[in-house]
């Protein structure tokens, strides 16, 4: 399927997704996030492709919702399209997914590179959620997976006041993993997926599940699910030839069996 909103590629194991909305600043469309979906849907599909970075330009990862295309949108319009519930999508993948992001990652856009695994951040990153200034509030997790990162007072000061977060603030928050220079980010990004692709993707599936279960039980039940997860992943391939090829001191040729 070829792409108007986004492009896409996929070298050594990593499968690319690069919105590309540069007039709007990435503003997410309908149409970009039906692209978006689809191509990480394929990627997903795809036995070769073993982690999917999720990038920006420069100058934004995505500045949001496109305002526009919403403006005059009534309530049954919104429940009707459901457009912001398919970043929703991007949990259920079984592929890592890995967002590397320069400039503004701002409403919506802050809430897609959250809905990632996890972020790869320039110095000149901004996080924010804007939305209040617009007269609504954060609609694709902004009120929910931002506190469970962040916690309540850092997310009331971004969803009531609008304010945005520098790349180091957003890092000493937890919503970001590591912060690059600005020449270095889609780099950075990639190696950081070219490392995962090199791992058991039944173990990072099974890791992934595990890390997402932390928000959703108690502690106990956490701790159960781990526990029965690592019991499991003594069935796969991946397991005996990790820990053969540690003892025959030589590199694990993961296959994800
Ligand atoms: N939607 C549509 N167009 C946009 C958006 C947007 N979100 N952001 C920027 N643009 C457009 C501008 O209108 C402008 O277009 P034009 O050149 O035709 O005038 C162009 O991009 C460049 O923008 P600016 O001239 O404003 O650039 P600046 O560098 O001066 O400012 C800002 C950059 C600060 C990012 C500014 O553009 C801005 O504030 N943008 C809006 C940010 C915002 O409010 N985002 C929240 C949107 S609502 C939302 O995201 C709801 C989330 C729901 C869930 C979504 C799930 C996927």
């Amino acid at each position: 399927m070829s792409y108007e909103t986004i492009t896409i590629e996929s070298a050594e194991g990593v499968g690319i997704v690069t919105l590309n909305r540069p007039k709007v600043l990435n503003a997410l469309s309908p149409q970009l996030l039906a692209e978006l979906i689809d191509a990480v849907t394929e990627f997903d599909r795809d036995p070769q492709v073993r982690c999917i970075a999720l990038l920006g330009s420069d100058k934004a990862f995505a500045a949001g919702a496109d305002i526009g295309s919403m403006a005059d949108a009534s309530p049954i319009d919104m429940m009707r399209s459901n457009d912001f519930a398919r970043i929703e999508r991007l949990r259920e993948l079984s592929t890592p997914i890995v967002a590397g992001v320069s400039g503004y990652a701002l409403g919506g856009g802050c809430e897609l590179a959250m809905a990632c695994d996890l972020i790869i951040a320039s110095e000149t990153a901004q996080f924010g959620q804007p939305e209040i200034n617009l007269g609504i509030i954060p609609g694709a997790g902004g009120t929910q997976r931002l506190t469970r990162a962040v916690g309540k007072a850092l997310a009331m000061d971004l969803v009531l006041t609008g304010r945005m977060l520098s790349a180091i603030e957003a890092r000493n928050a937890g919503i970001v993993a590591r912060i690059t220079a600005p020449e270095a980010w889609r780099d950075e990004t990639l190696a950081v997926c070219r490392t995962i692709a090199t791992k058991s993707p039944i173990a990072l599936q099974v890791a992934r599940d595990a890390i997402n279960a932390a928000f959703e039980t108690t502690l106990t039940q956490g701790i159960e699910f781990e526990r029965r997860a690592f019991h499991v992943l003594f069935a796969s391939d991946d397991q005996k030839e990790g820990m053969s090829a540690f003892l025959e001191k030589r590199r694990p040729a993961f296959t994800g069996s």
